[in-house]
């Protein structure tokens, strides 16, 4: 039989016979730049994340989950096609998405499903796939956010996150029960610049965080890492990032005034009074005894952090908001939950905020499901996937043969508990976006169970090896030392290899 014909005739069976489809439906939830280190199920130390926990709980926690390049547009083109950047030609934030591509909303929705994309997109040309779609501009705003619906643009009033989850639900309660649905929800936070819901200001008010022991990195032996401009220290606005306004601290004044403009412009009287009283004290304390040297660094990290986990407590809370409405309609038997992000972030790691190295605290990302009723594993997965394994996956769930052309692959046989003999055991890793925003510089990797090994090129020719055993935090480069030679020859050959097999173009 065809195979686009089977899922058709699943469903002709299913409305004749009332039962549920065999084709689970999909909830794809993504934040952008939620780093692994604060999700509680991650073993978080500076927060807790009861919601999203319950879906590793009832379900699977991958433990070595990555991207294949750690910056926003570029990940969600990587997750629509399953292909890496060169592949699906995004290679960063400011191309513009060929959205003629084949993307696996578009063969699911071929084969019967429901298609629907609600909150952050940023691919720059409209979505293409869905039934329906809702979409922030650009970046989007957390506060009274605009949006695109189908092409309509409005504003609404309230705090991005908690708006995308109530569009989430009335879609969710407006579909047709006959059709199987994919939902992907994405939302804003924990994005830069970390602006809390009013309602989520009393936490960790007063919190000294732990600093992490390489916050004071001085980047021997890793020259890109020297040249970054990311550093917590260096980098962070004190009034858009920090929320501390009069101090003088920032570079550019036009930055303050930029940040003073949307409190006073976007917020609602009652969202700006809650705002004023919250950090119009700070601002004052800070102006009148200002910390300096390695305080000042230590005060940032912390307010950074603050800010940052408060985004995340209402990712949460929303998140949780929406398994119960999934468990209040009888929706878990057969739906597939995902919660992801679209990489992971630095929260202080080698000084740094921003994502974009292949690191591991950007490389990384979360990754946990809670399966359908049918797929029986629950617990941990160790195997290394990556997200150009989203696409095949959902198909392959879905019963659709994937594009021949395809990169990732289906991650089912790990689903369903088989322990496959043949994995990946190596991933392939590229970053493009420099000269731009944070300085880092393009580089390609390849990275084993054990071992990572990194080209920094364009205005630099310089190579990075790690053994992550020894040294997981990356801070001593053994690529001059002559004890690891044939691990490097090794490595060099494999990612060779890894370049020829997705057709690498030799470019970088
Ligand atoms: C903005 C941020 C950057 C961030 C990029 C990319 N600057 O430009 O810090 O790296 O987005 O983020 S800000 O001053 O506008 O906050 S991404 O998630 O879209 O890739
Ligand atoms: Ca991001």
């Amino acid at each position: 039989m065809n195979k686009l014909l089977i899922p058709l005739a699943l469903l002709m069976l299913w409305s004749c016979t009332g039962q549920e489809p065999e084709q689970p439906n999909i909830i794809f939830i993504m934040t952008d730049d939620h780093a692994y280190q604060a999700v509680g199920a991650y073993g978080s130390e500076i927060n807790t994340t009861p919601n999203l926990d319950r879906i590793a709980d009832q379900g699977i926690i991958f433990r070595n989950s990555f991207v294949c390049n750690s910056i926003c547009a570029p990940s969600r083109a990587a997750l629509l096609t399953g292909k890496h950047s060169h592949a699906n030609g995004h290679l960063d934030n400011r191309h513009r998405f060929d959205s003629s591509q084949v993307t696996f909303p578009k063969l699911l929705r071929a084969a019967g499903y429901q298609t629907a994309l609600i909150g952050k997109w940023h691919l720059k040309s409209d979505p293409t796939g869905f039934d329906y779609w809702n979409i922030l501009p650009g970046q989007g705003s957390y506060y009274n956010p605009d949006f695109i619906e189908m092409g309509r643009r409005y504003r609404d009033t309230g705090y991005a996150t908690t708006i995308i989850t109530d569009l989430a639900i009335e879609w969710l309660g407006k579909r047709d029960t006959t059709q199987p649905f994919c939902l992907m929800v994405h939302h804003k936070a924990p994005h830069r610049n970390w602006m809390p819901d009013t309602v989520d200001f009393d936490l960790y008010d007063n919190t000294r965080f732990p600093v992490p022991e390489n916050f004071f990195d001085t980047y021997e032996g890793r020259e890109a890492a020297a040249a970054q401009e990311m550093s917590v220290i260096k980098d962070m606005r004190m009034a858009s990032d920090l929320k501390i306004t009069g101090s003088a601290g920032d570079s550019a004044p036009s930055h303050e005034r930029d940040f003073i403009w949307y409190i006073n412009h976007r917020l609602t009287p009652e969202q700006r009074a809650a705002w004023l009283k919250e950090y119009d004290s700070l601002s004052r304390a800070f102006v009148a005894d200002p910390p300096t040297g390695d305080s000042l660094a230590i005060y940032k990290l912390n307010r950074y952090l603050t800010d940052y986990l408060r985004t995340i407590e209402s990712v949460d809370r929303n998140t949780g908001r929406l398994l119960d409405y999934l468990e209040s309609e009888g929706l878990m038997k057969n739906t597939l939950v995902v919660y992801t992000s679209d990489q992971g972030f630095y929260l202080g790691e080698h000084g740094w905020f921003d994502k974009r190295f292949m690191y591991e605290e950007s490389f990384r990302t979360p990754l946990m499901m809670r399966l359908p009723d049918n797929y029986p594993v629950r617990g941990e997965v160790t195997q290394m996937v990556q997200n150009i394994d989203f696409a095949p996956t959902f198909l392959d769930m879905a019963g659709i043969e994937p594009p021949e052309d395809i990169q990732g692959v289906s991650l089912v046989p790990l689903l369903k508990g088989s322990k496959p003999k043949r994995w990946r055991d190596a991933l392939y890793y590229h970053y493009y976006e420099y000269p731009a925003e944070h300085a880092v510089k393009r580089h390609y990797g390849i990275r084993t169970d054990r071992y990572k090994l990194i080209h920094f090129y364009n205005d630099i020719d310089k190579w990075e090896l790690y053994d992550l055993v020894n040294d997981p935090h990356e801070m001593n480069n053994l690529i001059d030392d002559s004890e690891y030679d044939r691990v490097e020859a090794d490595l060099r050959q494999r990612l060779d290899g890894l370049r020829k097999l997705y057709n690498v173009p030799d470019e970088g």
